[in-house]
């Protein structure tokens, strides 16, 4: 982590835990917002007006928070509107890392090796985790917001005409049902397996797992004969939700041990992370070599490095007769 400016402490999975051993996770620290007139939003300081190719996007694609922001970038057709560079997948000792691992790309616009070195450039005096989603000003050379739900609001509807306004991500009518729905889901399930992986406690471990293990049974429940979990359409929600399922299997169930069941013993779920999945353009937001690699090489939950060969992608997202053996590391 940095601290007061200066690369201070390597990185650690667990950046702070309370005294029964539950990982608790920063508070986002940049929250200025883009708004179609530059006027200051919710939170934050004014100045950052929508506009095209002013604002970057910086993501690691092992990373469910930095990978919504992603989808709702393509879905909103907002890829000509924010550049995006993606880092490599590895949690190194400076934690997140520019390059050329296949599907990363060096930074384009400073040349610097380190994602840190863009947080002490937005504030040379800044203490805390380096994490990503990261969204950047071209203009005043500086984070905007390291939030990915505001990120994801703002693509929804700060870039007006400059995105396809005919996807509402987050309709009027549905806002108190998608609000409900992320919180259910938030702390038991997105962070919830988080919080299984990172505990340091077989009290954190246990209590972690079972609402993870209840929010599938909430999920799966809520699926039953309808296609998505909030009204007739894709949501904010579902959003959330997908990133998490779509690790599951690949990442979590293994090195986080939320191994009570698959995504395949929900039935409901694995057809909708299916179809999800389907939707133009979600494809290209997920990558499965990423994803393993990445949360595979976190020192202290897998020491040795190695990378498991499964499971079986066809078990995750293609129909068993469509690809009869597909293995995840298959990039
Ligand atoms: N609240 C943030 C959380 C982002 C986050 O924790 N990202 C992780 C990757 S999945 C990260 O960058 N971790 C690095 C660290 O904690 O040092 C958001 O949703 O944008």
């Amino acid at each position: 982590m940095l601290i007061n400016g200066k690369w201070a402490k390597d990185f650690q999975p667990v950046q702070d835990e309370d005294e029964q051993g539950r990982f608790l996770r920063q508070t986002s620290r940049f929250r200025s917002w883009i708004t179609l007139d530059g006027a200051a939003g919710p939170t934050g300081t004014d100045g950052f007006a929508a506009a095209t190719e002013r604002y970057h996007l910086y993501v690691a694609l092992i990373c469910p928070w930095a990978s919504r922001t992603l989808m709702a970038r393509k879905l909103k057709k907002l890829e000509r509107v924010v550049s995006v560079t993606v880092v490599e997948p590895f949690l190194y000792d400076q934690c997140w890392r520019f390059g050329n691992y296949p599907g990363s790309q060096p930074d384009p616009l400073y040349g610097y090796e380190w994602v840190h070195q863009l947080y002490t450039r937005a504030d040379p005096h800044y203490t805390g985790q380096v994490t990503v989603p990261v969204l950047w000003d071209k203009k005043t050379h500086s984070i905007v917001n390291n939030e990915s739900a505001d990120i994801v609001r703002m693509f929804n509807s700060a870039f007006g005409p400059l995105a396809d306004e005919c996807v509402d991500l987050y309709p009027e009518v549905l806002r108190d049902e998608i609000d409900w729905v992320n919180e259910r889901l938030y702390q038991s399930f997105n962070n919830g397996v988080y919080q299984a992986g990172f505990a340091t406690s077989q009290f954190a471990y246990e209590e972690a797992l079972t609402r993870v293990f209840d929010s599938l049974a909430f999920l799966e429940h809520s699926l039953t004969g309808r296609n998505f979990l909030v009204g007739d359409r894709l949501t904010e929600a579902d959003i959330r939700a997908f990133v998490t399922l779509i690790r599951f299997d690949v990442a979590y169930h293994g090195l986080f041990k939320t191994n009570l069941a698959h995504i395949r013993d929900y039935p409901h779920v694995q057809d909708y992370m299916r179809r999800i999945y389907a939707i133009p353009g979600v494809s290209e937001t997920v990558n499965f070599d990423h994803i393993k690699q990445g949360y595979y090489s976190i020192k202290a939950l897998n020491p040795t490095g190695i990378v498991p060969k499964g499971p079986r992608l066809n078990h995750i997202i293609i129909p068993a007769h469509e690809s009869p053996d597909t293995w995840a590391m298959a990039k």
